[in-house]
């Protein structure tokens, strides 16, 4: 049996979201016994799976957000329309660059402020037999936002394996730079390698997402693979993607984007409809539809869950 993730096309009336089929289809692959990557893994030509179905037990978290999502933005859009730097700065190119990137094996060197250190694997760091699909709002501060379901375990869950010490005050990622499998390197709009960074209470809250699936497959290149962060409730260039380093230090680390335009790009990138960017990020713009469609709120909508970390912040300053 072979059953296509939804396209706009498969999709037969304009009442029934892709979140509906793709519930839908999920409870009837169980119903008929097979497991949901199984059978999407006869259709996806090659992928960067490492198993062959490592997510079909992945439980619905509790944490998801209830969203209803346009059918167009379904696993096609998250997987055609990308922020990738180091393939293109062409959103809608990156899918078609990005199939070099060899993702298996893969090491992730833990080192700074841990006590156990050492160069992981991806298994190694994310238990996947505790992964969890999590629908999640993503905004980009270029005003476009998505809601996916990911597949992943908290960063906490990842933090509690390395051990940070009591000193450990930020959390930098380090992103692959591999010249030979990323053509968008040489164009040096960026300085590589992509870094960024977390302050420990933010990596350390349940909604910081480790993010190694989507829609119930492997990731795919474009969106990060083998491992990636997603955070909620701040702006997309704080996902940083494909993860080759994890360093716990006491300093707030240098991260690429606030180092390339600081007014744009700052270390916090809450989501806040108030503070510009500089340009005005009061609406945006839910995928696929060409306009600015909903007001953005303040922390992405998680305001109950996260704002606390903030209080006593000018959010203004602290962008
Ligand atoms: N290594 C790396 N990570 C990155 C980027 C990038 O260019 N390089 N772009 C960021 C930006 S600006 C966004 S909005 C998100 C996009 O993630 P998506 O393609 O899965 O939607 O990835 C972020 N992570
Ligand atoms: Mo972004």
């Amino acid at each position: 049996m072979i059953l296509k993730f939804k396209t706009s096309a498969d999709v037969p009336s304009s009442e029934i979201t892709p979140e509906d089929v793709y519930r839908s289809r999920r409870e009837f692959m169980k119903a008929v016994g097979v497991g949901a990557m199984g059978a999407v893994a006869t259709v996806l030509p090659g992928g960067n799976a490492w198993a062959q179905d490592p997510f079909a037990a992945a439980k619905k978290s509790p944490l998801s957000v209830d969203e209803k999502v346009d059918p167009r933005t379904a696993y096609d859009r998250i997987t055609t329309y990308n922020n990738y730097y180091e393939f293109t700065i062409d959103k809608e190119g990156v899918y078609k660059l990005s199939g070099g990137l060899k993702t298996k094996p893969w090491t992730v060197k833990v080192d700074g402020l841990v006590n156990k250190p050492g160069n992981y694997g991806v298994e190694d760091l994310v238990n996947f037999n505790q992964v969890e699909e999590r629908v999640y709002r993503h905004r980009c501060v270029e005003k476009w936002s998505m809601a996916i379901p990911w597949i992943g375990v908290s960063l906490s869950e990842v933090l509690k394996k390395i051990q940070p010490q009591p000193g450990a005050k930020f959390i930098e990622f380090t992103t692959a730079e591999r010249p030979g499998e990323m053509p968008g390197l040489g164009s040096g709009v960026l300085p590589w390698p992509y870094v960024e960074g977390l302050r420990m209470d933010e990596a350390m809250h349940p909604l910081t997402m480790m993010v190694v699936g989507l829609y119930g497959k492997v990731l795919p290149n474009q969106n990060g693979a083998p491992l990636r962060v997603h955070i909620p409730w701040k702006y997309g260039f704080k996902s940083g993607k494909s993860i080759v380093r994890i360093r716990l230090t006491d300093r707030q680390p240098r991260t690429t984007w606030a180092d390339a335009n600081p007014p744009a790009y700052g270390f916090y990138a809450n989501v806040n409809p108030m503070v510009d960017r500089p340009w005005n990020q009061s609406r945006e713009r839910r995928l696929p539809s060409p306009f600015e469609n909903r007001q953005t709120q303040i922390f992405n909508g998680y305001a109950d869950q996260v704002a606390s970390l903030y209080s006593g912040m000018d959010l203004a300053k602290f962008y």
